[in-house]
Parts: C-alpha cells; structure tokens; sequence
C-alpha cells in the first residue's frame, strides 16, 4: 500500500522529497489542495476541516500511513486526527519542536494560522515567534535567490533576539529560503521540519513492519485546482510530476 501525504500545496514536495531519499522504493500518493491553498491565513476550524476530508480521501485511496506535510494543517488537526484515523498519522510540528528542545533559545516562523494556533508551545518553549505571509509566494515565484528574499528576510526577522540560538522553519516552503533566512541571522541553527519529519516517518515505519521493499518507488500526485498549473508549480521547485489527477 503507499503512503499519503498531503499540503496546501506544492509546499509539501519538500516533505515528500526528504522521504523518497529516506524511503526509495515506496510508493507515494501526493495530495495538494491546490484549489484552497493557502491555508495560513485561514480560520484553523476550517484547515481542520479541510484536513479531515483529505485525510479521508486517501484512507479511501488505500494509504497505509499519513504524513500531513503542512505545518497550518498539522497546527490545525493533530493530534485529534492521528487518534481518529485507523493508520498512522505523523505531523510536521512535533518532530522540529523536539530536535528545538536541545537549544536554550528557540524562535519560530511560520504562517499566521501557525504562529497564533499555539501548537509549537505544546512541545518546546519559544522565545520568539513570527508569522511570515510574503515568504510562500515568494517561494512559489521561485525568488527565493533573488535580492528581494534577502528583503523580505530583513523586514520579518530583524527583530528576532540577538541571542536566538535555533530556529524552526515552521512552514513547508521556509527550506528553500534558508540562504536569506541564515544570511540575517548568521549562526543560528535552522531547523527543517521537512528533513525531521522524514526521518521520524522511516523510522517508525520500519518498527512497524510497514515498509514495502518490493516497491517500484512512484508517486502519484492528487490535485483540487488545475493539473498543469501544478505541474509546472512543482517543477519550478524542482519536483518532476509523472502522473497527475484532479479530484
Ligand atoms: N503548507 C503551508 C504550511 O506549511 O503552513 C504553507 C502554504 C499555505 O497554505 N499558506
């Protein structure tokens, strides 16, 4: 059976991607809300929803396992989700809040659904928080190594503590903007929620017997919005789409 996993968007390539080189041979159902995206300023009753239902949808697919592999989502829906659903359900907030514990001081960015839903604070003692809502379509524009990221870096995060020892990238999109991020706040330490994930996802998958190593390692992407228009979203960010479906 393959694994689910699912975003807003595109965001959550940066999750899949981290899996696939952990787990090679799996196969994969790739879900992007496309239509709905973004979730980060939307009401967190209403991303739950949305998780719910996608959730749902891929348990229909056959998913032996979710991985919600967006940080609104993962705000807005676990735990409740994963003691709801019958398979296991991983998240991208509480593997980063974790590998954070070991710094004395920890900030985080994030969208605005994320910041103010409180979910981080549940696993680890923040020092600072920020919401960033120019850093996704920054990212999808594909600016992230352009002078203006290197601006809109300034504007959020100078008024971070001097003494910020770590940071969580707290939103699917963040990874690719972490020469900006690190060129402001030189010597932090970054943390990738979508690196952390991946390897908690192998590793209890592996415990639980419920890798498949016969596997032909492919990934089929489910989309709400316009096919193309994804396709090519994605391979902006490096993504290449075999096989893509509306639903
Ligand atoms: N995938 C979202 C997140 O990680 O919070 C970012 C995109 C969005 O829906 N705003």
């Amino acid at each position: 059976a393959p694994i689910g996993v699912f975003d807003s968007g595109v965001g959550g390539l940066t999750v899949l991607k981290a899996l696939r080189r952990l787990l090679p041979r799996e196969e994969f159902l790739y879900f992007g809300d496309t239509a709905r995206v973004p979730y980060g300023g939307k009401p967190l009753a209403m991303v739950r929803r949305f998780a719910w239902e996608i959730a749902g949808f891929l348990l229909r697919q056959g998913v032996k396992a979710i991985v919600v592999a967006c940080n609104t989502a993962s705000s807005a829906a676990l735990p409740d989700l994963a003691e709801d659903l019958s398979v296991p359900v991983f998240g991208v907030v509480e593997p980063a809040a974790r590998a954070a514990r070991g710094f004395r001081k920890v900030g985080l960015i994030g969208t605005q659904a994320t910041v103010e839903s409180g979910a981080y604070p549940r696993y680890v003692d923040l020092a600072w928080a920020k919401a960033c809502p120019l850093f996704v379509p920054l990212v999808e524009e594909g600016l992230w190594d352009d002078p203006v990221a290197l601006l809109v870096a300034r504007h959020y995060l100078e008024d971070a503590p001097k003494d910020l020892e770590a940071l969580i990238l707290g939103c699917t999109h963040y990874p690719f903007l972490k020469g900006a991020i690190g060129a402001v706040l030189p010597g932090v330490a970054l943390l990738d929620s979508a690196e952390l994930t991946a390897r908690e996802v192998a590793r209890a998958l592996e415990a639980e017997g419920l890798l498949n190593p016969e596997g032909q390692g492919r990934t089929l992407h489910f989309v709400t919005g316009d096919p193309e228009a994804y396709r090519a979203l994605a391979e902006r960010l490096g993504e290449k789409v075999e096989a893509v479906r509306r639903v």
